[in-house]
């Protein structure tokens, strides 16, 4: 079963009309007899997470694991694929294998182009990503570029574009290929983002093997020269469970037994010298994972949050980090000495994350000679947007409550935004472009959820009912759960930009995105102008 374990489930859905074929196939699912593991007789109805979610259900408890057997690999960050002359031209062939985890070969991996993570494609405003792609999982798939300002429509970031498999039978057929072709405007924002497969139903199941990776657009330090030779560290989190040289499918993983990589590396070393700046452009590609990160107390200087650079620029001794999230922050190296960076604990409601180190800092050499200043501004265009937008009229507003079904259902199908499960022939909101609505994200369960929307970024204005920093804009934010009884809320503000057409809004846990916690958002025209 080398290498197909993580798509048994869903393979297991076209033979469940064959009570039979579908409990033979589970068995073949090898599940070790630990009696920790869930029983393997429940039939699957849905792709994806099914024996996940019963983990998790019967495992609240501590996550994250700092294991004692995995030796820390050096530091390394992914291949690099740049535009040339305005153009990014790249395959990706998504696909079952192996791939370097950790310095080791790692079988039932799946990745685009062999690697975990995958590479990282860096491209400039006003470039066109142009990339072939040949699907050869045994299941559809497609390519979501999460937090990009570009069109959700056609051949571009079309997460309600189905993508077939191109191989039909088990010899590889690599003819069939789609292409995906994306224009970035020439005003974009300059940052960290990051892709991975939307598909519905199917994405935590892909997005766990391996199939992410990080995205650079422009220079976010543009506004910044002086700090041009700034070191700049990227780093892809993700969190995964392993047995030895083989991936533990995402259906048999728990969340207590995975562990954290940094670029695919556990508890890599980093240097810096004393006195300097570094940026750490730090990105959270996790299926399920929340992170919050911290270098011991000192302060984490914000310079970009989900791909867009602040106004002004911030600091805090932890920033939080649910699935989908992005910081870029400046850190100063303390004197020389042996540290962590680290990922504090964090309660989700029903994952509690354990304090765990994600990688190993030594600071070493002469004190730099010229200590550079943290800058109190880092977009001062970013700034004026912000500005545009907090005193824009409000031209709706609506209200979105996301619940979690009791008891929940045995199909899974228990993530619900207004009552109601994601329908992919229904649009659940039509907005016009131009306008500027404020949205009340309500959270009656009792584990926080990470809200996410594609195409245009929000400003947070209010949790919980009180004010908050206006900080720039965010692609995630948390929903806090509710408590003593009360909804957790969290207001946002966002301004509808340039595209028309269909996208998404959703709950970044995938394991929930894929049982109907998303929505469907139209972008219609609006005045020609912002009002
Ligand atoms: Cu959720």
């Amino acid at each position: 079963m080398r290498g197909r374990g993580t798509f048994v489930a869903p393979l297991a859905l076209a033979v469940l009309v064959c009570g039979a074929a579908a409990i033979a196939l589970l068995a073949m699912k090898a599940l070790p007899a630990s009696a920790e593991r869930a029983p393997a007789a429940q039939p699957i109805h849905v792709h994806g997470s099914a024996g996940y979610y019963r983990e998790r259900a019967g495992m609240r408890g501590t996550a994250g694991l700092e294991d004692p057997n995995l030796p820390s690999t050096a530091y390394s960050e992914p291949h690099v694929i740049s535009s040339h002359n305005g153009v990014l031209r790249v395959t990706f062939k998504p696909h079952v294998g192996s791939a370097i985890v950790n310095g080791q070969r790692v079988y039932g991996m799946t990745t685009f182009t062999g690697t975990y993570p995958g590479p990282t494609l860096k491209l400039r405003p006003g470039d066109t990503l142009r990339m072939k792609f040949v699907n050869q999982l045994n299941q559809d798939t497609n390519l979501h570029f999460h937090g990009f300002r570009t069109s959700p429509s056609g051949l571009a970031d079309n997460v309600l574009r189905t993508i077939a498999p191109a191989v039909t039978t088990r010899t590889v057929q690599s003819g069939k290929s789609a292409n995906i072709v994306v224009h970035i405007p020439k005003d974009h924002e300059h940052g960290l983002f990051w892709y991975h497969p939307h598909m519905h139903g199917l994405v935590d199941g892909q997005v766990y093997p391996g199939l992410a990776g990080l995205i650079i657009i422009g220079n976010v330090l543009e506004d910044l020269p002086y700090l041009k030779h700034v070191k700049q560290r990227v780093m892809a989190l993700q969190s995964i469970q392993l047995n030895g040289n083989q991936l533990v499918n995402v259906n048999n993983a728990k969340v207590s037994q995975e562990v954290t990589l940094v670029n695919g590396h556990y508890q890599p070393t980093l240097t810096i010298h004393p006195g300097e700046l570094q940026l750490w452009r730090v990105g959270n590609i996790s299926n399920d994972f929340w992170y919050r990160l911290k270098f011991g107390g000192r302060p984490l200087y914000v310079i970009s949050e989900d791909g867009n650079p602040v106004g002004h620029v911030w600091s805090a001794p932890k920033l939080l980090l649910p699935p989908g999230k992005r910081f870029e922050f400046l850190v100063r190296g303390p004197k020389a000495g042996k540290y962590t960076f680290d990922s504090a604990r964090f309660n989700q409601g029903f994952s509690n994350f354990a304090p765990y180190t994600l990688a190993n800092i030594v600071s070493k050499g002469p004190p730099v000679s010229k200590r550079l200043p943290i800058p109190k501004v880092a977009s001062p265009a970013q700034r004026k947007i912000q500005r545009e937008t907090l005193s824009d009229p409000v031209a709706k507003r609506r209200t979105l409550t996301f619940s979690i079904v009791h008891p929940f259902p045995k199909n899974l199908q228990g993530f619900k935004i207004n009552g109601k499960l994601f329908n992919p022939h229904v649009v659940n909101e039509k907005v016009k472009l131009n306008t500027t609505e404020e949205w009340l994200l309500r959270n009656t369960s009792s584990e926080d959820h990470p809200f996410h929307i594609h195409t245009n970024d929000f400003l947070v204005m209010k949790v919980n009912g009180h004010n908050v920093g206006i900080n720039g804009f965010q692609d995630v934010v948390r929903i806090p759960r509710k408590h003593n009884g009360k909804a957790g809320t969290v207001l946002i503000r966002m301004r509808y930009r340039t595209f028309t057409g269909k996208a998404v809004f959703h709950c970044h846990i995938l394991f929930h995105e894929d049982n109907a916690m998303m929505g469907i958002i139209q972008f219609t025209k609006g005045p020609a102008k912002a009002q």
